[in-house]
């Protein structure tokens, strides 16, 4: 059985088709292509090249076949960035299971969430991840998900036996089996949204429209052979997995290389030893490499492109990354729901450090709107609305959610607020969503504040952004307790959410107490106030800091 999603209308299916944007080919061909004795992946100290990266997907599809796995059936995986997260995603859809990808700093609450969203039959998962060093989760999986019968961890056998299978057993195992990938036109694997909402999105993406933004992405990098990319962002996000990321890396016959984390220094090691020519980074980690990278100019001659994008870049740090690390700069502004925008490598220079792109085809259609959904003009800041060949439709069985967040035209309102140029380069100014961007990780602040409700002190809560010099914005909860004389504290509070089992990175940085939340005239938190309250606090906090 295929799963279910709002297709893309026939006649924008056919253009597409007709347009060769749609080839009705599946994802697994994306390693077909590479010379088979060329590597295709360093992990560590080990190599894979074309044909041993095709061989052991192979191996792992034929023996999860053999387990019983079907197509229509899906997956939760959890891998940090090691060589066989590939190795298992392309096995997985060899043989048409649905395969959704959780970040490896995701925590139980975000994987019961996509266990009861898409009632898997299999997790791949390692015991490196706290949650997988014994099988108490896996069990709770289970309750959550009665057809949830098999458990792949990473690292072999390290503990109980009883229906965990090894990883690194059941790819060296050769299998033979005929593939069947599901249809070209279905769901392939899901991506996760950044979300705004209480619980988080899952968004469909099909064949067809994955595979034509990633051919497009590594066209428009051009990418080839030679290509050697290192993958130092978490490998299931989709900024280092399709735009072109490892996927167009391994569609050109090129090479990726898995740094364990955008550390400068371990970075900047990879880089020497494997001749790495390319780079994906959030503004963050490019900020540190920027810093770290004047004493190590040479181990980064191989460098020719590095790519930043997932939040806005400042301009002053764009500006420095060329002569800093001896590159160019390419801007990207991308979505998992779809839309990538790239600055192209032939812009001119005010073009790459002062917008974030243009959309990678020209069947994207992208509008800057105002409130009542009207097209603003060009140099107007408004919300970016979109759709084409690869954005979806809408977030997998969200009816409610979908009403907001498309159009009766089937745009996607992003909640991005950004401004068009005439030359159609967009420049992101703010945001119109319920959402914190920590250095390219969001947090939908609605799913934070509903734990915080949970706790039987707290009356309300309103997470919002805060600035931060390195991050760009960190997360700031302010709670009206229910009684004055509470005894909240901020650490008591991140240990109650921690105990919840939410991802790290979606704890707040920063806790304020107040008596009551203000309010907009329909009666909703006035966010925007508390922004400015915070900035205010934290300005006035390093102004007496500078002044001491
Ligand atoms: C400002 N905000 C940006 C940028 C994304 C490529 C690159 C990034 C993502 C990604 C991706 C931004 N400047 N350069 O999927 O394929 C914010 C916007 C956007 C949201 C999407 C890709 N680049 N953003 O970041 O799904 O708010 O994808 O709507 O995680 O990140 O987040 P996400």
């Amino acid at each position: 059985m295929s799963i279910s999603f709002t297709p893309w209308p026939a006649e924008f299916a056919a253009c597409y088709r007709e347009k060769g944007y749609w080839i009705d080919r599946p994802l697994t061909e994306l390693i077909e292509f590479g010379e088979p004795q060329h590597v295709a992946l360093i992990c560590g100290e080990r190599q894979f090249t074309y044909d041993s990266l095709r061989q052991q997907s192979d191996n792992l599809a034929a023996n999860l076949y053999q387990m019983g796995l079907r197509a229509g059936d899906t997956a939760v995986v959890q891998l940090p960035n090691v060589a066989e997260f590939y190795v298992a995603f392309f096995a997985l859809l060899k043989i048409g299971v649905v395969p959704v990808n959780a970040l490896f700093n995701h925590n139980e609450r975000e994987l019961e969430s996509y266990t009861e969203q898409i009632q898997p039959r299999i997790i791949i998962a390692s015991e490196r991840h706290k949650l997988f060093r014994d099988d108490v989760f896996y069990q709770r999986l289970q309750s959550l998900a009665p057809a949830l019968d098999h458990l792949v961890l990473l690292e072999s056998d390290s503990w109980a036996q009883h229906n965990i299978t090894s990883l690194a057993h059941t790819i060296a195992t050769l299998q033979f089996h005929r593939f069947e990938p599901s249809q070209a036109h279905e769901v392939a694997f899901f991506q996760l949204s950044g979300g705004s909402t209480g619980t988080p999105k899952l968004i469909p993406r099909t064949h067809n429209d994955y595979y034509f933004s990633i051919r497009r992405s590594a066209e428009i990098c051009e990418l080839n052979s030679n290509t050697r990319f290192l993958c130092a962002l978490p490998c299931a996000h989709n900024y280092p997995m399709s735009s072109p990321g490892a996927f167009g890396v391994f569609w050109a016959g090129g090479c990726v290389v898995m740094a364990p984390n955008p550390d400068a220094l371990t970075c900047f090691e990879l880089i020497e030893k494997h001749q790495v020519s390319m780079a994906a980074l959030v503004p963050p980690a490019v900020a540190l490499w920027v810093q770290a990278a004047s004493r190590y100019q040479e181990q980064l001659k191989t460098l020719t492109l590095m790519q930043v994008g997932g939040a806005k870049l400042s301009e002053t740090i764009a500006r420095r990354i060329p002569e800093a690390l001896g590159c160019q700069l390419q801007q990207v502004l991308g979505m998992a729901e779809g839309l990538v925008n790239y600055t192209r490598l032939d812009d001119d220079l005010e073009t790459i450090m002062t917008t974030q792109g243009r959309p990678m085809c020209s069947l994207d259609e992208v509008k800057v709107v105002d409130s009542h959904g009207q097209p603003v003009a060009n140099g107007i800041a408004g919300q970016l609305v979109t759709r084409g060949p690869y954005t979806i439709r809408g977030y997998f069985n969200a009816p409610e959610h979908n009403k907001k967040a498309f159009d009766q035209d089937g745009f996607y309102h992003s909640g991005d607020l950004v401004t068009l140029n005439d030359q159609g380069y967009l420049t992101v100014v703010g945001r119109d969503k319920d959402q914190i961007n920590r250095g390219g990780e969001k947090i939908a602040a609605e799913e934070i504040e509903n734990l915080l409700l949970t706790h039987e002190q707290i009356m309300h809560g309103a997470l919002v952004a805060m600035p931060d010099a390195l991050m760009g914005e960190k997360s700031c909860a302010f709670i009206v307790p229910f009684n004055k004389h509470h005894t909240l504290k901020g650490v008591t509070l991140r240990k109650y959410l921690r105990a919840q089992g939410v991802a790290d990175y979606k704890i707040p940085d920063h806790f304020e107490f107040i008596d009551q939340l203000p309010l907009t005239p329909v009666g909703k938190p006035n966010k925007a106030l508390l922004r400015a309250q915070i900035s205010a606090t934290l300005n006035l906090e390093s102004m007496t800091e500078k002044s001491k």
